[in-house]
């Protein structure tokens, strides 16, 4: 069915989104359900995608919004061995729902899972995306089993900071954080800036935070999260991952939306995790 203002275009044997908007143009890789752009009119793109980033849906996308779930970080207890950062950045994912007219655009994704894995999780995710001049993205996570489910997620957005030497998230400042580099619990002082590797989950329960930078702010809110995930992998980790460009490290950051302690979830029971952003 066409919808308006959205376009199919195929590379690599995947399919992508394209949506171009008065008001913002976007693009959705059907591969990982997830946002790899998001232009508002006139601007640059507020999201980073990786240079070498591999979109032939071998692994997940290097850069613009990965979707992780039912959990966040290396898989524990029954899943170990499963995939960092859940299943679905691995899965094809197929429109829902879909809605339009001049101000805005609203897009419902889920992803194409088999039963035997929703059976074993017990949970069940879709996705919504709503644009305007900001973007907004929400993972829906219901319980569909008879039993208690155990819930994780993050939107892990790769933010475009032209000059990570002269970009600063002053929000952060005093906030507790584990320091996943140094493997111990810190406290902010000042506002975040980024000079080394960086791997902190910021125990940040507000809704409201920023990143500044040398042209320009980008906006964030969130809900329903326990913490803000701050990581730049800078030179020498990411010289060592093979999808991500060797300048990168310098013109990104991820501020990620995060349910990182799991979260209890009773039968037929939904929470939300949230992240908007604009400039
Ligand atoms: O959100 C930060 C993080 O969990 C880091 O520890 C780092 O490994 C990153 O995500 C990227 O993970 P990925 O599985 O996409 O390589």
């Amino acid at each position: 069915m066409p919808y308006p203002y959205l376009a199919e275009s195929t590379s690599d044997e995947q399919t992508f989104y394209v949506i171009t908007h008065p008001k913002f143009s976007a693009k959705i890789s059907k591969f990982g359900g997830q946002l790899l752009s998001f232009i508002p009119q006139g601007q640059n793109d507020i999201l980073w995608l990786s240079d070498s980033a591999i979109l032939n849906g071998s692994k997940p996308i290097r850069g613009g919004a990965p979707l992780c779930w039912p959990w966040f970080g290396p898989a524990a207890g029954e899943f170990e061995g499963e995939p960092q950062h859940g299943y679905i950045r691995n899965l094809l994912w197929e429109i829902k729902e879909y809605q339009s007219n001049e101000q805005s655009v609203e897009i419902n994704l889920s992803p194409i899972i088999s039963n035997e894995l929703t059976e074993k999780l017990g949970l069940a995710v879709n996705v919504v995306y709503r644009f305007d001049t900001s973007v907004s993205i929400e993972i829906n996570t219901s319980n569909v089993s008879d039993k208690t489910k155990t819930v994780g997620c993050a939107i892990h957005s790769y933010f475009n900071v032209e000059d990570i030497t002269q970009t600063s998230l002053p929000e952060l400042s005093g906030c507790s954080y584990s320091d996943k580099v140094l493997g111990k619990e810190q406290v902010q002082t000042g506002a975040v800036t980024v000079n080394a590797e960086t791997d902190r989950v910021y125990h940040y329960e507000q809704a409201k935070l920023s990143i500044s930078t040398p042209s320009r702010a980008i906006k964030i809110e969130h809900q329903g999260h326990d913490s803000v995930i701050v990581w730049n992998p800078w030179q020498q980790t990411a010289a060592n991952m093979a999808d991500f460009d060797n300048n990168g490290y310098l013109s990104m950051l991820c501020v990620e939306a995060g349910i990182t302690k799991g979260v209890s979830l009773a039968p037929r029971q939904e929470i939300t995790l949230k992240q908007r952003f604009s400039l």
